[in-house]
């Protein structure tokens, strides 16, 4: 059985609603961020850098999340990732997009915010950053019902995680019209519920 090492609601999310979605059990091992349990000895042998996602997978330990879902949708055959040509670079794309630009763009204001910073030319910066990434992706939906598409796939899962940390950030941002509808159609889904119902957090962003 896996075991997945998370924080409610954080881009761990992505990977438990992809292990709900390849109907896999997986024992959840909560991480509790405050009280600094990322940070103790035996947790830094699992995550030299103290974060999560962590999937363990027998004898593999997978410690980044894009590496993780690549890992579990090929594993088990999964739409979410379509298997060769240029379905696939385009879903790869747009997963990259999540997890290494929108990711880092939120990240940036909440290192502002853990810092002191909510307001002022570099968190208006970093808050405007996010605002384009947003535009984009309201810009591609405008036309398609999913970001690659008519068929969801992997990164339309960590969009809609992410876009429910909107809610935390030192000033609002805007989701679009479209953007709200896909997150809908994502978060809708029975494997997206039940990782809300097992993590226990509240989605706000499709409101
Ligand atoms: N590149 C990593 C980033 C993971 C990441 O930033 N995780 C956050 C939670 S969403 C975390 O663990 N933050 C705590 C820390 O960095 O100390 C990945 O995609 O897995």
């Amino acid at each position: 059985m896996y075991k997945l090492y998370y924080v409610p609601g954080a881009c761990s999310m992505s990977v438990h609603v992809a292990l709900n979605e390849c109907n896999q059990p997986v024992t959840l091992e909560k991480i509790d961020m405050a009280a600094g349990q990322n940070r103790t000895p035996e947790y830094l042998k699992i995550s030299p850098r103290g974060q999560i996602p962590v999937l363990v997978d027998g004898d593999m330990v997978i410690r980044e999340g894009a590496a993780i879902l690549i890992h579990l949708l090929e594993k088990h055959n999964s739409p979410l990732l379509p298997k060769s040509g240029a379905a696939r670079t385009e879903a790869l794309e747009w997963l990259m997009f999540a997890n290494a630009t929108l990711h880092p763009a939120y990240a940036r204001c909440f290192f502002l915010k853990r810092n002191g910073q909510t307001d002022g030319p570099l968190v208006d910066a970093a808050i405007a950053n996010v605002n384009s990434l947003w535009a984009e992706v309201e810009q591609r939906l405008a036309t398609r019902t999913y970001i690659c598409g008519e068929q969801m796939t992997i990164g339309d899962i960590l969009l809609a995680v992410i876009a429910n940390w909107s809610g935390n950030l030192p000033q609002p941002v805007t989701l679009g019209a479209h953007t709200k509808r896909m997150l809908k159609q994502v978060v809708a889904r029975p494997a997206y519920q039940k990782a809300i119902a097992e993590e226990q957090v509240e989605y706000k962003a499709a409101a």
